[in-house]
């Protein structure tokens, strides 16, 4: 019994600590180590400074990859951009609808669609801000910082891979161009994630 609460005990603490990580840009720090202050419950960027113009990305004008490493059962992914060398203002969306993601792995996206007519040069400094939610309804941040180039590339099919259990929809469907809005549901985010949460901590104890 011992041994038993030991791990239920272990398994709380990993939960904690679970969140997400950015593998693709480079992100501004790891702020899943333990040994740094960063917390990703801070907005906007979960307490990291924006990184040195060596180490931002270069994304291709028409938009890059994105590659995240989802630690929950279940979450709502939104990307935010932010023009500028200093960024305070996420203020475009790069994923109209919200996503709902299911299966904790890797999430690949190899282009993410710009907004039209968006106000970037070869040269354009940004940041990207990645946000995850939970049925609990609170947020997770990071952040990761990068140039548009104009002889930037997306990573390449091979490099961008999704985990084959991890699937990612829209929430709401995509407006039409009448003007009628289709509010669609995706079936799973219908389903309840509550029941999953034991079966979760024991699964990230293993
Ligand atoms: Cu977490």
């Amino acid at each position: 019994m011992v041994v038993g609460a030991f791990v239920l005990l272990a398994a709380a603490a990993q939960l904690v600590n679970a969140h997400f990580g950015i593998e693709y840009p480079k992100w501004r720090a790891d702020t899943l180590s333990s040994s740094t202050n960063f917390s990703q419950w801070d907005y906007p960027c979960a307490g990291a400074p924006t990184l040195p113009d060596n180490e931002r990305t270069p994304w291709p004008l028409t938009g890059g990859s994105v590659k995240l490493d989802l630690h929950h059962k279940w979450t709502y992914v939104f990307i935010n951009l932010g023009l500028g060398e200093n960024v305070t203002n996420f203020n475009y969306t790069l994923t109209p609808g919200l996503w709902n993601s299911t299966g904790n792995g890797t999430l690949c996206v190899q282009q993410l669609t710009l907004p039209t007519n968006l106000p970037i040069v070869d040269g354009s400094k940004a940041s990207l801000q990645f946000v995850t939610s939970g049925d609990s309804g609170s947020a997770l941040y990071n952040c990761a910082d990068i140039v548009f180039k104009a002889n930037a590339t997306t990573l390449s099919s091979s490099e961008c891979v999704t985990d084959a259990g991890v699937k990612v929809a829209p929430v709401v469907a995509a407006q039409q161009k009448s003007g009628a809005s289709t509010a669609g549901l995706n079936k799973a985010m219908l389903s309840s994630a509550a029941g999953l949460a034991v079966v979760f901590a024991f699964g990230l104890s293993l």
